[in-house]
């Protein structure tokens, strides 16, 4: 199987798209990342989803701040399912971000993570999840991983009041 391809628009994204990368890595997925801009290279955009088609690419991630139009513009040229991680942008923090690629017309569908580092990590498991409807080892390490976060939980510090 082709690795899961991660795009963002700039290489300024890299610091929170890495968290999606990270997430597939440690549920022993592999990934691929590139930079694809919507407005910067749209000729890039367009080959790259064609090449992503031909290869087998079972999901794609992509993440983009501001006028966020990377995720919707890939979905767009793809059947692929594409999950759009909204980026925090310097301006409005990523309500720009969140609103550009959440706000799709019925017909072209994107998956819309949280914004920032949160939503990239959660992309790279609904990545995994995917897969994990057809490839069982990826599957039973998402329930491992699920297992692990249970007992954190469970078995966290006593909640105490301080001491007076
Ligand atoms: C978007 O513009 C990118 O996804 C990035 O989040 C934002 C700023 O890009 P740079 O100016 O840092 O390249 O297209």
């Amino acid at each position: 199987m082709a690795p899961v391809l991660i795009l963002m628009g700039s290489q300024s994204d890299w610091p929170v798209m890495q968290h999606a990368a990270q997430m597939l890595k440690d549920l022993g997925v592999e990934w691929r990342a590139e930079v694809v801009s919507a407005h910067r290279t749209p000729d890039l955009l367009k080959t790259t989803m064609e090449q992503a088609e031909r290869d087998g690419v079972p999901v794609v991630i992509a993440g983009a701040g501001g006028a966020a139009h990377l995720p919707g513009m890939l979905a767009a040229f793809t059947a692929i399912p594409v999950l759009g991680v909204p980026v925090p942008s310097k301006q409005l923090k990523g309500l720009d971000s969140l609103l550009s690629i959440v706000q799709m017309p019925k017909g072209v569908a994107v998956g819309t993570l949280a914004v920032g580092q949160a939503g990239a990590a959660n992309a790279g498991l609904l990545a995994a999840q995917i897969i994990g409807s057809f490839d069982r080892g990826v599957r039973e390490r998402v329930q491992t991983f699920r297992a692990e976060q249970r007992e954190k939980v469970m078995n966290g510090p006593k909640l105490e009041l301080p001491e007076s």
